[in-house]
């Protein structure tokens, strides 16, 4: 098992590198490990599949993003471009990064880029992010099996970018069983984490149960959510190289310590398909009939995709020559194709 850098973490959340020390009481540090230390099939075994979250030091450290990427070099080189920043609001990159460098604790700045898809609408700035993280690659998204609303061949990368005193504006969890990374590649970010059986805790949203209603989940407002007495927040937070990894369920939220750029991404493969297969299918257009139909095929694809990369496994000569990983669920980071800067022809649908 690969040895695991215990934290500490002071009260702004700035972690206290190297601290052999317990984390306060009435928080959990979120394990850290380096990658050196941390094969793929680790990762898997001891943090996907167990469903634990996990901060990968060096998790990538080729990325030409992490000697290009600057607030200053996406206002200079993109700044004209318009971008979403809300449900409603559209703003120019320019005027978007401003806000980001003039937040502060006081007056917090702009922090989600919403739904800004790489692929979609910056697929120039992809090749920044070659190799692909070999944590976090799109695992199943890519196969040629996954329905067409949910095939993410170039990795269904968000960009966030924001400045000190903003935030992701909700505490959540990933819909569709998603587990979630994020690579930090400008500044630092701070995450607050509650594990997924603290649910009756952290007051989900009646309207969208994955949605909570705490606003400021690492000091919260215990007259208005006295349960959050009792939920023990995973506390952590990342530098540009760094990874976190979030599984499915757990309630998460972010906020830069510093002016902070990172990207983001689903990851799917055996150990959440039965849930997404159970969540897209129920929510599906069309009759019931139709749903059954859907999540049958879900089902069976990915009794599919597990046999052949059981096989990648057992026969990687083999799976190559068939085209295994090109054509179906890579199971490591070499056999997905690099993110090209050629924008896709495919629109995400849900966040
Ligand atoms: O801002 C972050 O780092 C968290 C992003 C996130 O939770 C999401 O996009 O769902």
């Amino acid at each position: 098992m690969a040895a695991v850098i215990t934290e500490t973490f002071n009260d702004a959340g700035v972690r206290n590198a190297h601290s052999e020390a317990a984390a306060a009481p009435q928080s959990r540090a979120i394990e850290v490990v380096h990658a050196r230390d941390l094969p793929y099939e680790a990762f898997l075994q001891h943090y996907l599949r167990a469903g634990r979250p996990v901060i990968i030091r060096d998790a990538v450290t080729a990325w030409p993003a992490l000697r290009k990427w600057t607030p200053q070099y996406f206002k200079e080189n993109f700044g004209d471009r318009e971008v979403q920043v809300s449900y409603s609001k559209r703003m120019r990159l320019a005027d978007f990064v401003d806000a980001v460098l003039a937040s502060s604790a006081e007056q917090p700045g702009p922090y989600h880029l919403y739904r800004l898809f790489l692929h979609e609408e910056f697929a120039d700035v992809l090749p920044d992010l070659i190799p692909q993280n070999p944590y976090g690659f799109p695992r199943r998204h890519v196969s040629a099996l996954m329905p067409e609303a949910w095939r993410r061949p170039d990795g269904f990368l968000k960009l966030l970018m924001g400045g000190p005193g903003s935030k992701f504006p909700i505490m959540h969890y990933d819909a569709e069983h998603a587990h979630a990374q994020i690579t930090e590649i400008y500044g630092e970010k701070a995450y607050v984490l509650f594990a997924p059986h603290e649910t009756p805790n952290v007051y989900a949203s009646p309207a969208q149960p994955n949605l909570s209603l705490v606003d400021r989940p690492d000091q919260p407002d215990l007259t208005r959510f006295p349960l959050m007495a009792k939920a023990t927040p995973h506390v952590g937070s990342i530098g540009p190289g760094e990874m976190i990894f979030i599984p499915e369920g757990w309630w998460h939220s972010a906020r830069p310590l510093t002016v902070s750029i990172s990207v983001c991404t689903a990851i799917l493969d055996q150990s959440n398909w039965a849930g997404f297969a159970h969540d897209i299918s129920a929510a599906a257009p069309g009759s019931a009939w139709q749903r059954t139909l859907l999540r049958q095929r879900l089902r069976a694809s990915g009794m599919f995709m597990h046999a052949m990369e059981m096989l990648q496994h057992a026969m990687p000569g083999l799976a190559r020559r068939l085209r295994l990983p090109a054509l179906l669920a890579p199971i490591s980071a070499d056999g997905v194709p690099e993110p090209s800067a050629t924008p896709l022809d495919i629109r995400i649908r849900t966040p």
